[in-house]
């Protein structure tokens, strides 16, 4: 029994680089939110709430830990500057990528996941994206910001990388409208990913080298509450393990992000769920 827990993701005691499979990337970034604020408390409270998961996973009969996780020093946000911010952001993932370990990065909103994405992109020019979330994130600018969380991944059509979104079930009419002309991209409604269906979608995706990013909100409001625009309709538990599972089982995944939490307060099921969740990618890709 360890006297300390170390403030790490999943408690566990710090690794060298060289022998850590994953990589844990904290961005509390929080800048053009549009309702409910907080989402720059996400990395610390799913940090704090992995300290008291489990580390075997029953499932997969696997303990993760085992492969290497480490937990690097959260990046300070520039609050002057958004272009700054996300340079900064696309600099560190940058040298991480390099060394061939699988970055998972923590939000803060939905705005960094593009850097990430652009320096995966620089590795694996083939690149797809896996993209949960209740919103379609296609809209050209949000409030006078390209950088807007509402516009991350027109940002990321625009580099040329195939994206598949699931759980989508708010849209403007634009972004509609747009999604005629926008080929690369591919969206599955909430309404159309229910149970088996979302499941069974997962196997008959193409192969290539893939990029995972989770909006918190792509959960049913039920079960995660703490989001900044919690939509009704959204996916379960079940659905979102069971496809992930599938997917990672028949294709390559090279990192991932977990964005959009604002938790309201330490001890809430919604960190939880995203720390286990963050976890089960994990034991995913080590079985
Ligand atoms: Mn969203």
């Amino acid at each position: 029994m360890n006297e300390a827990l170390p403030y790490t993701f999943g408690g566990i005691q710090p690794v060298p680089l060289n022998r850590a499979k994953f990589v844990i990337l904290p961005v509390p970034y929080e800048a053009t939110v549009s309702f409910k604020p907080g989402t720059r408390f996400g990395p610390e409270s799913i940090i704090f709430s992995s300290r008291f998961m489990e580390l075997y996973d029953e499932e997969t009969n696997s303990e993760p830990w085992k492969s290497g996780i480490i937990t690097l020093p959260e990046i300070v946000q520039e609050i002057d500057s958004a272009a700054k911010m996300m340079k900064k952001i696309g600099k560190y993932a940058g040298k991480i990528i390099k060394k061939d370990k699988f970055l998972f990065t923590l939000g803060g909103e939905h705005s960094i996941s593009f850097p990430v994405i652009n320096e995966y992109h620089k590795k694996y020019p083939d690149l797809k994206i896996i993209h949960f979330d209740a919103h379609a994130d296609l809209r050209v600018e949000y409030e006078g910001s390209k950088s807007s969380h509402a516009s991350v991944m027109r940002r990321v059509s625009e580099i040329g990388c195939e994206i598949f979104s699931f759980g989508i079930r708010s849209m403007s009419k634009e972004e509609s409208e747009d999604l005629q002309n926008l080929k690369n991209v591919c969206i599955n409604f909430a309404y159309k990913c229910r149970n088996q269906d979302l499941i069974d979608k997962a196997s008959a995706l193409p192969e290539g080298n893939y990029y995972i990013s989770i909006d918190i909100d792509c959960f049913d409001p039920s079960i995660v509450p703490d989001t900044g625009t919690p939509e009704p309709g959204g996916l379960t538990w079940y659905e979102i393990t069971g496809f992930l599972k599938t997917f990672i089982q028949n294709h390559t995944v090279v990192g991932a992000d977990l964005v959009e939490l604002a938790p309201s307060h330490h001890y809430c099921a919604s960190s939880f769920l995203a720390a286990k969740l963050i976890y089960k990618i994990f034991a995913y890709l080590t079985i």
